[in-house]
């Protein structure tokens, strides 16, 4: 264990600029290979799993390479009797893949193939007497969920079907002094946690509720010399926190609270210059491996830095704002 320092060093050949179109060569490929969505990953992270991909292709503008047609299918097969979607068909549903499968939809623009009333009918039933949400029938309480319950019915026009003033009771509880949020009160602070939290206080109006600049100094700090961005104080940096700090910046309106010239080198370092696709971290060892999760993120945190070979990034959704059109939350 390096206890000497928590981060990383940019290797002189790592790639200076965003290699587009080696990513939506890599996100393609997973179709190809493997003979159909079906089998784009493990089971259990499927539907998430197709939302990375369908995202990371409209974000690079590639969108048309996908099967639309045989991904909406696959999606729609995933929806359960009781409203949600689970990961692959004949799994329970989960609010993380109830969401997805929604901007999944949203993306290929045909939300109407979805049961928005008995969706939003499915995550009302998951609010807690304390306002907080569970992601499933397992009981597991986390301000994530309170964020995909948020956007789900947002997005589909009900989020009047939620208890929005007890939700923002429990997110308050989960606020640190420190400026942060946590998994659930008395939890520390971390930059996922806090994006959770802000998206869903901005989808309910509510960030005046909270100090914005005292939440954007505690993202600031999660800058590391290398220019990568950490979750929490002593971690190492990681690319998709590029995007849970950087979108959480963005719609607290504090973007210029960190260096962008520095960011983007260490960006540009996690993408693979052979395979295409971005890794969690630069590296030129055997653990550098590149996977769809931090290549869109990756990119998505390079589209709000105003990339303009990419779509723009809507920071609360991360989805184009292309897609969203009216959906989108204005903020300022
Ligand atoms: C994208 C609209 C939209 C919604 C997604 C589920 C969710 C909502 C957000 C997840 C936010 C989150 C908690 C991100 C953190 C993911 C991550 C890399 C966790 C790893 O935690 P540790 O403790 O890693 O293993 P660290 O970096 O702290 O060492
Ligand atoms: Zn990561």
């Amino acid at each position: 264990l390096d206890f000497a320092r928590k981060d990383v060093d940019l290797p002189q050949s790592s790639p200076k600029k965003l290699l587009k179109g080696l990513h939506s060569n890599f996100i393609q490929q997973y179709e190809k290979d493997k003979g159909g969505y079906h089998y784009i990953m493990a089971e259990h992270l499927r539907v998430s799993g197709i939302y990375w991909c369908v995202n990371a292709m409209d974000l690079t503008k590639e969108l048309h390479r996908m099967s639309a047609v045989e991904i909406i299918d696959y999606v729609l097969s995933c929806r359960n009797k009781d409203g949600g979607y689970g990961p692959a068909p004949g799994h329970d549903s989960h609010l993380l893949h109830t969401l997805c499968a929604v901007q999944t939809l949203i993306i290929f623009d045909c939300l109407q193939k979805a049961d928005a009333e008995s969706i939003c009918e499915y995550v009302k039933g998951l609010q807690q007497d304390d306002g907080s949400f569970c992601g499933d029938l397992s009981g597991e309480v986390d301000t994530r969920f309170t964020l995909c319950s948020f956007a789900t019915c947002h997005l589909l026009g009900r989020l009047s079907a939620l208890n929005i003033d007890s939700a923002v009771r429990f997110l308050k509880r989960c606020y640190n002094t420190d400026g942060g949020f946590g998994t659930r009160p008395g939890s520390e602070s971390h930059s996922g946690q806090i994006y959770c939290c802000i998206g869903a206080l901005a989808i309910a109006g509510r960030l005046d509720d909270i100090d914005r600049d005292r939440t954007a100094e505690w993202l600031a700090f999660r800058q590391c010399d290398s220019g990568g961005l950490n979750g929490r104080p002593e971690k190492l940096p990681d690319v998709c926190y590029s995007w849970w700090v950087l979108a959480s910046l963005s719609i607290l309106g504090r973007l210029d609270f960190i260096d962008q010239t520095s960011m983007k080198k260490f960006i540009y370092a996690c993408q693979d210059d052979e395979t295409g696709g971005f890794a969690d971290r630069p590296g030129d060892c055997v653990s550098f491996f590149a996977d769809p999760f931090h290549t869109v993120f990756g990119i998505a945190a390079l589209s709000l830095f105003g990339d303009e070979t990419l779509e723009e990034v809507d920071p609360i959704f991360c989805m184009t704002k292309k897609c969203l059109g009216d959906l989108r939350i204005e903020m300022f």
